[in-house]
C-alpha cells in the first residue's frame, strides 16, 4: 500500500487545462486569472503585488558572465544557450535593468500545478510516522533540530536492524533546502515508499538495505515550504523564514550558509534582500546548523560514517559535484583522484536518468553550498541533483502533480548506484586497493 494515498493529489484540473489553452491562444500576458499559483502579470510584466517572478536575461553565454550576474545577488534558476532565467521581484528587476541587463518577464500562467498537488510538511511527517509504525524493524525517525519557527526537522533511518548502529556505510539524502522545490520533498516520500514496500521483494534493494544505513531528511526547510503554499497560491519562495536584523527582508539562502569557504568568492550575497543571502555568519540558520550537527554526529570512532550524499533540488535535470566555489578541477582537499571519482560516479548516475553531469561551477560560482561543505569539511562524496523539468516552460519550480510519480521514480537507478558504491566510491575508478583496503 502506498504511504501517500494517490487520491490526495489533484489531477490537472479542467480549469487549469483551459487556462493553459487560453494562454497559448491569447499570448502569455493576457490572462486575467491564472488557474492557481503565481501573481498575475500586468502589462509591463511586473507583478501586481511586487512578488518575485521569473525573467529571462539575455546576452550571457559563459560561466564567467553568469557568475557576474549571480554576483549581483540574483538566483539563477536555469541556464540556457546564451541566456539564463532568474527569479526577481520588481525592485530587483529594475536594479538589474539599471545595471544594463536585458530582462524579459516570463509567463507564470504556464504553471499547471496547485499547492495541493504536493504533500504538506504535516503530511510528510504523517507518512514518516506511518512508515515507522508499519516497518518498525526497518524504519526509525528522530528529530535532529528545529527550524527558525520551531518546527521539527526530522531524519529517517532505513536499514535492516534499524535500531542498531551497525558498522555499515551510511548514505544521506537531503531534500527541500529551497522552499519552492516541492518535487524534491516528493522524492523523499518516493524513496521512503519504495524502500519500505520493496524491501524483501526487490533482491538488489534488499541487499543494499541489509548492508548500508540510509538517512533521509525529507525537508531541511519546513518553514519555507509551508510559507510557499499556505496562502493557496505559490509564493516562489526560496529561503528560510528567519528575519534579518536591520532589514525588513526575510530569510537566508540555506544553500549559501554552509561553513566551507563561506562567502569566499562572490558566489553568494551579503544583502538580506537577496535571494542568495548567505546569512550573517556560516551556519547562522538553525536549519543549516541542525543538519550540520547531525552530520558531524555521524563521526564514530573518528570516522565519518556517511560516505555518499545527494542534496535534491529543482530544476534543470543536472547531476552536479564539488567544488562550486572555484572553477578549478582540483583544489585543497580535492585531488585529481577525487575529482575523477566524483566525475565517474556522477556521470554513471546521470546515464541512468538522462540528466546532464558536470562540476557545479561549470554553471556559475556558488559558495557556502552544502555539497562543498560535505566534501571539503566531512569527506563525503556529495552531489546536487537538479530534478525535472529542464525549463520554465515545462513548469519550472511548479510542474503539475501528474508528473510526480514519473519524475521521482526516474531517479531510482541513480540512487541504487550510489548505494552500490557507498562502501568504496573510489572503486568506480579502480582505485579501491589504494583507498579502501581494510
Ligand atoms: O543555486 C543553487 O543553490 C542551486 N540551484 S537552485 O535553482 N536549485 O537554487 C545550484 C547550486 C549549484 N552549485 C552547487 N551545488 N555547489
Ligand atoms: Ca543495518
Ligand atoms: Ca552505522
Ligand atoms: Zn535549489
Amino acid at each position: 500500500m502506498p504511504l501517500i494515498p494517490r487520491g490526495r493529489r489533484r489531477a490537472t484540473t479542467v480549469a487549469a487545462a483551459c487556462s493553459l489553452t487560453l494562454a497559448l491562444a491569447l499570448g502569455s500576458q493576457a490572462i486575467a486569472a491564472p488557474p492557481s499559483s503565481s501573481p498575475s502579470p500586468t502589462a509591463d510584466g511586473a507583478t501586481a503585488d511586487g512578488a518575485a517572478r521569473q525573467y529571462e536575461v539575455g546576452g550571457l553565454a559563459t560561466r564567467a558572465e553568469r557568475t557576474e550576474l549571480a554576483r549581483t545577488g540574483v538566483a539563477v534558476d536555469e541556464v540556457r544557450h546564451g541566456s539564463v532565467v532568474v527569479t526577481a521581484d520588481a525592485a530587483e528587476a529594475e536594479r538589474l535593468r539599471d545595471l544594463g541587463y536585458e530582462l524579459d518577464a516570463l509567463p507564470s500562467t504556464r504553471q499547471a500545478a496547485a499547492p495541493e498537488d504536493y504533500a504538506t510538511y504535516e503530511e510528510v511527517l504523517a507518512a514518516v510516522d506511518e512508515a515507522v509504525a508499519q516497518y518498525p524493524d526497518l524504519v526509525s525517525s528522530q528529530v535532529i533540530g528545529q527550524s527558525y519557527e520551531g518546527t521539527d526537522i526530522v531524519a529517517v533511518k532505513i536499514s535492516d536492524n534499524v535500531a542498531d548502529d551497525e558498522d555499515e556505510p551510511e548514505v544521506l539524502f537531503t531534500h527541500g533546502q529551497h522552499a519552492r522545490e516541492h518535487l524534491t520533498v516528493e522524492m523523499a516520500l518516493y524513496l521512503l515508499a519504495d524502500f519500505t514496500s520493496q524491501y524483501g521483494a526487490d533482491a538488489e534493494l534488499t541487499e543494499y538495505l541489509d548492508t548500508r544505513e540510509v538517512w533521509i531528511i525529507p525537508s531541511v526547510n519546513p518553514d519555507g515550504k509551508t510559507y510557499d503554499t499556505a496562502s493557496g497560491e505559490f509564493q516562489m519562495w526560496r529561503k528560510n523564514r528567519e528575519p534579518n536584523a536591520g532589514s525588513s527582508a526575510i530569510g537566508t539562502d540555506l544553500n549559501r550558509n554552509w561553513a566551507y569557504e563561506w562567502g569566499c568568492c562572490g558566489g553568494s550575497s551579503d544583502s538580506p534582500s537577496s535571494e542568495t543571502y548567505r546569512g550573517p555568519s556560516a551556519e547562522s540558520a538553525p536549519e543549516t546548523q541542525a543538519v550540520a550537527d547531525f552530520v558531524r554526529g555521524r563521526v564514530v570512532g573518528g570516522e565519518q560514517q556517511i560516505t555518499t550524499h545527494i542534496d535534491w533540488h529543482t530544476y534543470s535535470e543536472l547531476v552536479l559535484w564539488p567544488y562550486g566555489y572555484t572553477y578549478d578541477d582540483t583544489a585543497p582537499g580535492l585531488t585529481q583522484d577525487d575529482a575523477d571519482t566524483f566525475a565517474a560516479l556522477g556521470t554513471a548516475m546521470a546515464e541512468t536518468n538522462g540528466y546532464t553531469p558536470q562540476q557545479s561551477s561549470d554553471l556559475y560560482l556558488t559558495d557556502g553550498t552544502i555539497d562543498d561543505w560535505m566534501w571539503g569539511d566531512q569527506g563525503i562524496f556529495s552531489y546536487t541533483f537538479e530534478m525535472y523539468p529542464t525549463s520554465e516552460a515545462e513548469g519550472g519550480f511548479y510542474p503539475p502533480g501528474d508528473v510526480i510519480d514519473r519524475e521521482t521514480s526516474r531517479n531510482r537507478e541513480a540512487v541504487l548506484l550510489m548505494l552500490e558504491y557507498a562502501d568504496c566510491v573510489y572503486r568506480i575508478i579502480g582505485a579501491e586497493a589504494e583507498y579502501c583496503a581494510a
